[in-house]
């Protein structure tokens, strides 16, 4: 049985676990809070009234999310790696108080290693488009962050001391005694080998939201411009069920004056444009320009004062995103549209042929496709 001195590497050091610590630390804080952010956008509280603007900032959050999350695969390895040889540490015998206190501390850890290990894939496979699980994702990610945060909290209160022993640069004391095999890779060494790894996974995959990284996103799942009208498609019209429109189809609008409208008439309306991106919870993002007619003229063709709320319904049947509802304050931003267009001609049905929505700073996911009726909500 291999004990704590089995691993004599000098790189099992304090002063390793704490500097990559930290590059965790900053990589889990911020994936945390963005992963919040885009949580709330999605099942917000009423006491959050989120803004409109800036209009690229969900594209922004929701890249360092899946970024960050990227970047903590090889660190978490690297810093598991450091510490491993505690599990074979011997307890203090007989049980003490010090033997309970360490039991523990170590139980705290199995949670935290185990929550976001499994944080991490799961959110891995939420880039590849693949729920290989029966719980819903969203919920189930939510959860699992917090139990990370609230098992980080107590990992650093346990390791304070020795996180503050060793928060600076310390001399490397490497023991002549051991072969050049094991003393081989200095702590130098290894911190730019883990470095340059997270720096590596995160150029090759960052791609997918940031165009000009593009071409070297070899480890990105999608590809930002690929796809009809130079822009992804996440769900088909074929695999939402939805087959287009005949010529009885009317855009309807339930307010104080419900209107209907064909799509004659749609395009007839006063057009805007705005340039928006879809940036889509999975991780890709991308620009387009649209056009189409404003919701806040719709509101007022239909009688309903500026600042109401509105629910977006799609042709779609069924699945979580056929609905959806655009708080006032996004149903009154100018730039919201009942878009039309993309990219200079008619919307392809994948894209949400005839109308979709499209609003600042939203997540793809409430980005409905195939809408036929908008219902005023005051
Ligand atoms: N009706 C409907 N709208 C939808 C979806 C859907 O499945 N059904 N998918 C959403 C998701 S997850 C994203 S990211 C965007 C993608 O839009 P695009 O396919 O035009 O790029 O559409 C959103 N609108
Ligand atoms: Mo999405």
């Amino acid at each position: 049985m291999p004990t704590e001195k089995s691993f004599p590497s000098p790189l099992h050091h304090p002063r390793v676990a704490t500097v990559i610590g930290r590059w965790l630390g900053v990589a889990v804080v911020i994936c945390f809070l963005t992963g919040l952010y885009s949580h709330f956008q999605q099942d917000t509280p009423s006491w959050l009234p989120i803004p409109s603007r800036p209009a690229t900032l969900y594209r922004v959050t929701q890249g360092l999310h899946v970024l960050t999350g990227t970047v903590a695969v090889p660190l978490l390895l690297a810093k598991l790696w450091t510490v491993y040889p505690k599990l074979f540490a011997k307890l203090p015998w007989p049980p003490s108080r010090k033997a309970i206190e360490t039991m523990l501390e170590r139980a705290s850890i199995l949670v935290l290693v185990s929550a976001m290990a499994l944080e991490l894939v799961t959110g891995f496979l939420n880039t590849l488009q693949w729920y290989p699980w029966p719980f819903p994702f969203r919920q189930t990610h939510y959860a699992l962050a917090w139990i990370i945060v609230g098992a980080l909290i107590v990992h650093i209160a346990v390791k304070l001391p020795l996180i503050r022993a060793n928060w600076r640069r310390i001399a490397e004391i490497v023991p002549n005694s051991l072969p050049p095999a094991i003393s081989g890779l200095t702590r130098r060494g290894l911190f730019r080998t883990v470095a340059g790894a997270a720096a590596l996974v995160g150029i090759t995959s960052v791609g997918q939201s940031v165009p000009a990284l593009g071409p070297v996103a070899v480890l990105a799942p999608r590809k930002p411009n690929i796809g009809p009208q130079g822009l992804p498609v996440n769900r088909t019209a074929e695999a939402a069920g939805v087959t287009g429109i005949g010529p009885d189809w009317r855009f309807t609008v339930t307010g104080p004056r419900s209107l209907e409208l064909s799509l004659d008439e749609l395009q007839q309306l006063p057009q805007s444009r705005s340039a928006l991106p879809i940036a889509c919870v999975e991780g890709w993002s991308q620009g387009g320009r649209w056009e189409g007619v404003r919701i806040r003229d719709l509101l007022e063709l239909c009688g309903a004062p500026a600042h109401s709320r509105v629910r977006v319904v799609s042709m779609e049947k069924g699945g979580f995103y056929a609905t959806s509802e655009l708080p006032e304050q996004f149903a009154a931003d100018p730039l919201t549209l009942l878009a039309l267009r993309l990219n200079g001609s008619q919307l392809a049905l994948d894209h949400g042929f005839p109308a979709r929505i499209i609003a600042p700073n939203r997540p793809g996911v409430l980005q409905t496709k195939w809408v036929h009726r908008l219902e005023v909500i005051t």
